[in-house]
């Protein structure tokens, strides 16, 4: 999955798209480097983002998700009025990072629209997630948070077979914690769902490579993660610098059959 952030503010790209023309050529670009996805997005969820009206975010989207039909691509929004702009432009898939828990009128439209869904766990709100992250056990909250969004979907009368789940790397998460998220991600293949991870450029990884203050973190180190994910299960990784992880992921594949072609 490509990031595409049509956004001023996303916090390792913001601004670099908020051009119609640009964000489509780059959104091209990501597919023609091996994305099965592209995730465009009117609004970022960095810590500390502002929310923005649906008026604005639609504004943002929609002239890409125009000019990208034809393309596979998610909308990575929580707003049930963006959503179904999206999925009536030939988007796939929902990523919805409150898990529907934003808008109440959210799964009707991804039932009604027959679309895929990520629900990703997140603690507080982007505004304040970062300010004092709390779990008994971090991995264990995770679980049951998305056990019970998966129930509640499936409710809704959105089709289990259509939904993925998501960690949440770095939405109301210690560096810490999103490493012990990392290490045991295997755990969350108990739902019997394909597991999504969004690890690409995020600030732990810049911890770990010793800067106490980094907000993101190299290509190298999203890439390592990525494989890390991968090796424990991910089947979808979130990425922005796509031909990178794409490489790594094909070669990380090949050794776990131990041949080039399956
Ligand atoms: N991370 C971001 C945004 N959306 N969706 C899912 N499912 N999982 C993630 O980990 C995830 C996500 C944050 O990254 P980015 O889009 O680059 O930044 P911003 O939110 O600042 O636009």
């Amino acid at each position: 999955m490509g990031v595409l952030n049509v956004t001023p503010d996303s916090f390792s790209d913001g601004g670099l798209f908020v051009d119609p023309a640009e964000a489509v050529a780059h959104g091209l670009c990501l597919v023609a480097e091996g994305a099965g996805l592209v995730d465009v997005g009117g609004e970022s969820t960095r810590p500390g983002a502002e929310p923005v009206s649906a008026k604005e975010e639609l504004a943002r989207v929609e002239p890409v998700l125009e000019a990208l039909r034809g393309v596979p691509v998610s909308i990575d929004t929580a707003k049930a009025e963006v959503a179904r702009r999206a999925l009536e432009l030939g988007a796939e898939l929902v990523n919805d990072v409150t898990a529907l828990r934003g808008d109440p009128a959210l799964a009707e439209v991804v039932a009604d629209g027959d679309a895929f869904l990520c629900l990703m766990h997140m603690q507080g709100e982007p505004r304040t997630m970062q300010a004092a992250p709390k779990y008994d056990d971090v991995l264990g909250d995770v679980l049951a948070f998305l056990e019970e969004r998966l129930a509640f979907a499936v409710e809704c009368g959105i089709q289990e077979e259509r939904i993925c789940i998501d960690p949440g790397i770095g939405f109301g998460k210690t560096p810490d914690q999103n490493l012990e998220l990392l290490r045991r991600l295997d755990e969350l293949l108990v739902l019997g769902r394909p597991v999504l991870v969004g690890v690409s450029r995020k600030s732990t990884l810049g911890r770990v490579l010793g800067d106490a203050t980094a907000t993101t973190g190299s290509v190298a180190a999203s890439v390592a993660a990525a494989v890390a994910a991968f090796s424990r299960g991910a089947s979808i990784v979130r990425a922005h610098d796509v031909r990178e992880t794409v490489e790594a992921l094909a070669v990380a594949a090949a050794v776990e059959r131990g041949r080039i072609t399956s």
